[in-house]
């Protein structure tokens, strides 16, 4: 038993995703190699231009990683790739398909994470039954294609405050800001290019729990 359920998918400090084009010419396997060689313990697998073929293949290859790893993966957006490789989450959009569609096709027992940026959307999150909502982007990030204004942390703090689900902050967190972004009350957080835009994969990881402890 590995112990990862929808309950328990966000219990862990850094929330890992893929970003090939972000990660100085190494492929997403490398990269999620390393993640997982610094202890990381959640993976979302998120790839917006690559074709099914091959994001099918790489997600066969992190499912089996992060199984050997004991970390729990995370297919962003395609439903049914998640459920093809057996991930142990799906995580969609405002504009995907609604959550009581996702969960017929996952079945009982995969967690899904929903994005969020205003508090009716939190809300409506929770009546739905999603199993954690992601926040953001907290600060002003250039990774996402279409990303909406920074939601800053009024949202986050009301997240932290009155919203009974697990929660993971995203966008734009580094090193120098991931401290603030605990101190709102935040234990889960998200990043793209500060981990796979890092020469040094497992020695940022080791810099960012040091400042989140710290924080
Ligand atoms: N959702 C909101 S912001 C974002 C996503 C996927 C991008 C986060 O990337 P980064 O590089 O950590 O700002
Ligand atoms: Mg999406």
């Amino acid at each position: 038993m590995s112990g990862i359920n929808r309950q328990t998918i966000l219990n862990t400090d850094i929330y890992c995703l893929t970003g090939e084009k972000f990660s100085l010419g190494r492929n997403n396997i490398e990269v999620v190699g390393s993640m997982l060689e610094a202890g990381v313990k959640l993976v979302q697998y998120r790839e917006k231009h690559k074709k099914m073929g091959a994001k099918y293949e790489e997600c066969l290859k992190i499912r089996e990683m992060t199984r050997e790893a004991g970390a729990a993966f995370i297919v962003n957006d395609d439903v049914h790739l998640a459920v093809l490789v057996g991930a142990d989450g799906v995580h969609v959009g405002q504009e995907d398909l609604p959550l009581e569609a996702v969960r017929q096709l996952v079945g009982p027992d995969m967690a899904i994470g929903l994005s969020t940026h205003a508090p009716e959307e939190a809300r409506e999150a929770v009546a739905r039954g999603a199993d954690y909502i992601g926040v953001g982007p907290i600060f002003r990030t250039a990774t996402k294609e279409d990303v909406c204004a920074p939601v800053g942390f009024e949202y986050l703090e009301f997240v932290a405050n009155s919203i009974d689900l697990p929660f993971v902050a995203i966008g734009g967190i580094k090193e120098d800001n991931v401290g603030e972004v605990v101190r709102r009350g935040c234990s889960c957080v998200a990043m793209i290019t500060e981990v796979v835009g890092a020469q040094d994969i497992p020695a940022k990881i080791q810099s960012l729990r040091n400042a989140m402890q710290s924080a």
